[in-house]
C-alpha cells in the first residue's frame, strides 16, 4: 500500500467480497452497475479511489460551516451509501437529512441494509431515481462524488443547472470527479501514478487494463477546468478546488444568496 493512503470508513467494508471483475482475458461489454459489480462495489471503491476517506472528512467539514439546522443533503450516485452513511457520522451538529439517490436498484438494497446495520434509518434515506430529473427543492447540499463522469456529457451542463434550480440560496454543490489534464505529459504521468496506486492496492496490470477498457464509452472525464468553468456558467458564483490528488479532483460551487 502506498505510504499515507488509507480508506478507513467504518461503512465501506461491510459485506463486500473482493472484487476480481476484471481478472478476465476479454472484455465482452462496456461497464454496468450491475448485480455482480454491486457485490465487490466497496472493495471496489476502497482499492480505486485514492484518498476516498479523506474526501469526505472534508466534505463533512464543509457541511457543517456551509449549512444551516435543519438542511437536506442530497447524495446523486449514492451506490452502496458508504459516502452518506460516513457523513451522517462525521456531520451530526446541524440535524441534517440525508438522502442518498441512484438508479440501480441492486446498489439501494445494499445501501439500505448497510442503514439499518448501523441504525441510521431516522436520519438516512434512498430514492429510486434518475438523478438527470432531479426535483427535490430547496436542497441544503448536493454530493456528486465520482458521479458526474458517467453523466452523458452533451448532458452535464443542462444537469448542473437543474441542480442549481433546486438549491436553496446559500447551498453547495460539492463534485468530486476523475479529471483529465490537456498538458499531454502531465495527463501521461497522473494516470501512471494512478495505475501504481491501483497496482499497490492489489489490482494486477491485466485487471487495471481491462477495466479502462470496459470503462472506455462509460467513465468521461472532463478537466478541472472544464468542470468549474460548466459550474460557473450554471450560476454558482464561488466555485474553488478543496481536494486533489493527482487526476483525482474535489470542487465545491455555491450558490449565491
Ligand atoms: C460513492 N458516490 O461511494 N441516475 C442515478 N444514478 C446513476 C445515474 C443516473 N443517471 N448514472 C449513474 N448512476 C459513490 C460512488 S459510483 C462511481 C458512485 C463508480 C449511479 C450508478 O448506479 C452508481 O451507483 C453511481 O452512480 C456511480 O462515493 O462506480 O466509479
Amino acid at each position: 500500500m502506498v505510504a499515507g493512503i488509507q480508506n478507513n470508513s467504518q461503512y465501506d467494508m461491510s459485506h463486500s467480497n473482493k472484487d476480481t471483475l476484471f481478472n478476465i482475458s476479454r472484455v465482452e461489454e462496456d461497464f454496468v452497475f450491475s448485480e455482480r459489480v454491486v457485490e465487490v462495489f466497496d472493495d471496489m471503491i476502497d482499492r480505486s479511489i485514492p484518498f476516498y476517506a479523506q474526501v469526505i472528512e472534508s466534505s463533512a467539514q464543509l457541511l457543517d460551516r456551509f449549512l444551516a439546522e435543519g438542511d437536506s443533503v442530497y447524495d446523486l450516485g449514492c451506490s452502496t451509501g458508504s459516502s452518506l452513511l460516513e457523513l451522517s457520522r462525521l456531520a451530526q451538529t446541524k440535524n441534517l437529512k440525508f438522502i442518498g439517490i441512484d438508479n440501480s436498484q441492486p446498489m439501494l438494497d445494499k445501501a439500505k441494509l448497510k442503514t439499518e446495520l448501523f441504525s441510521k434509518q431516522d436520519q438516512v434515506s434512498f430514492y429510486l431515481e434518475d438523478i438527470t430529473e432531479f426535483k427535490h427543492k430547496e436542497a441544503g447540499a448536493i454530493i456528486l462524488n465520482y458521479t458526474l463522469q458517467f453523466i452523458r456529457p452533451l448532458l452535464r451542463e443542462e444537469f448542473l443547472k437543474l441542480l442549481f434550480k433546486n438549491l436553496r440560496p446559500g447551498g453547495i454543490v460539492l463534485i468530486s470527479e476523475k479529471v483529465i489534464s490537456h498538458d499531454r505529459r502531465l495527463n501521461r504521468a497522473y494516470i501512471d501514478i494512478y495505475h501504481q496506486f491501483k497496482k499497490s492496492r492489489g489490482y494486477s496490470e491485466l485487471e487495471i487494463a481491462k477495466k479502462r477498457e470496459a470503462l472506455e464509452n462509460v467513465l468521461i472525464p472532463f478537466s478541472v477546468e472544464e468542470n468549474k468553468a460548466m459550474l460557473r456558467e450554471s450560476g454558482f458564483t464561488s466555485v474553488e478546488t478543496y481536494f486533489q490528488w493527482f487526476n483525482f479532483s474535489s470542487t465545491i460551487a455555491i450558490k449565491p444568496v
